[in-house]
């Protein structure tokens, strides 16, 4: 593999990455592995579900509204964000019932810092600020200390729990870590290297990073990952579950996002955060091919997806 940190190739393959996870856990998203198990054997192509096969979801469709705000405003800005992500709002898409109220919320005027505030008390943990961060880590991947910041202003838009916020930046971080690595990832180092990142009230994180390098050390059963770091929409039993899912197969996309999606639960959403990971790590070179040649390719399908991480890249790589 040509380790290029932030080269044009992984910029696009964390973006091709997000939309590979998501439409691949798409028609599986609410199964238990068990039922993965028995109607599928494993899940290792794009499928139709509620949607056609290789359509994205939600995650992807709020990565493309990070991205084309990132762009817009050359950097990130709530109230450009907010907009953006209620001109997209695509309902058939599917998405997390706090979300959709916050978007609504804000499409009939109510300002984004108010109505993220509104949908759950003290703001919601989900992790959909964390499944669309993608845009955020590539952006700021050469300025650390600007993509703790930006993140969480990513995030707060709609997901304005803590949990939420440091779930977005912890993902953001994996995914720039993945981006700037210069050669082959060392498992441990990686998990060390997001501990040191996490802020003090990332607690609940921190111990779901000591649960990664436990399993990482063994050979644990698929039902015990998922009793010790989750599967579900919360951002805290789902961000460090994708980190592991990509640290358990740093050797291959295709088996990381395999695993990730049968693990059940939430797979569009592990799926996407994995292949974010993953993708940014392999490059799109690292995507197998028969994957991205089922991705849908209509309006903001792969040919746009593409055009952004590329635009992006060229903002963040060759503007010196
Ligand atoms: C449909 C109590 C809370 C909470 C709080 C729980 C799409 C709720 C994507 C909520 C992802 C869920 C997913 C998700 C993304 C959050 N108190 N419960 N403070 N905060 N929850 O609704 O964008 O699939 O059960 O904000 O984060 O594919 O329904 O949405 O799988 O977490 O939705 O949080 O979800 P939401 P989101
Ligand atoms: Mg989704
Ligand atoms: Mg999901």
């Amino acid at each position: 593999m040509p380790f290029q940190p932030g080269s044009r190739d992984r910029v696009i393959g964390a973006f091709l990455g997000t939309f590979v996870g998501d439409a691949l856990g798409m028609p599986v998203e609410g199964w238990t592995a068990e039922e993965i198990c028995a109607h599928y054997g494993e899940v290792r192509e794009m499928l139709p579900g509620r949607l056609r096969a290789g359509t994205y979801t939600d995650d992807t469709e709020m990565m493309i509204g990070l991205a084309e705000s990132l762009l817009r405003c050359q950097g990130i800005d709530g109230d450009d964000l907010a907009r953006t992500f209620c001109r997209n709002f695509n309902t058939r898409r599917g998405y997390g019932p706090g979300t959709a109220a916050v978007l609504d919320l804000i499409s009939q005027g109510k300002p984004w810092e108010e109505a993220s505030q509104m949908v759950f008390p003290g703001g919601s943990y989900g992790n959909g600020a964390a499944m669309r961060v993608a845009p955020v880590a590539c952006f700021y991947a050469r300025e650390p200390a600007q993509l703790r910041r930006a993140a969480i202003v990513s995030a707060r838009v709609t997901h304005a729990h803590p949990l939420a916020m440091e779930g977005a930046a912890l993902q953001a971080y994996a995914i720039s870590l993945s981006l700037s690595s210069t050669g082959p990832i060392d498992a441990f180092k990686f998990v060390e290297k997001l501990r040191d990142f996490l802020s003090p009230e990332g607690e609940e994180y921190r111990k779901k990073l000591g649960c990664v390098e436990e399993l990482l050390r063994s050979t644990p059963s698929r039902d015990e990952v998922i009793a010790r770091l989750g599967n579900d929409s919360r951002a805290t039993h789902s961000v460090c579950t994708a980190i592991y899912a990509f640290l358990r197969h740093l050797e291959s996309f295709e088996e990381a996002l395999v695993y990730a999606v049968n693990l059940g639960g939430d797979t569009d959403t592990i799926g996407a955060m994995t292949g974010a990971i993953s993708g940014a790590y392999h490059g799109k070179d690292g995507i197998p091919p028969r994957w991205l040649d089922k991705l849908e390719n209509g309006s903001k399908g792969r040919r746009y997806v593409e055009e952004l991480a590329a635009e992006l890249w060229k903002v963040v790589y060759l503007a010196g």
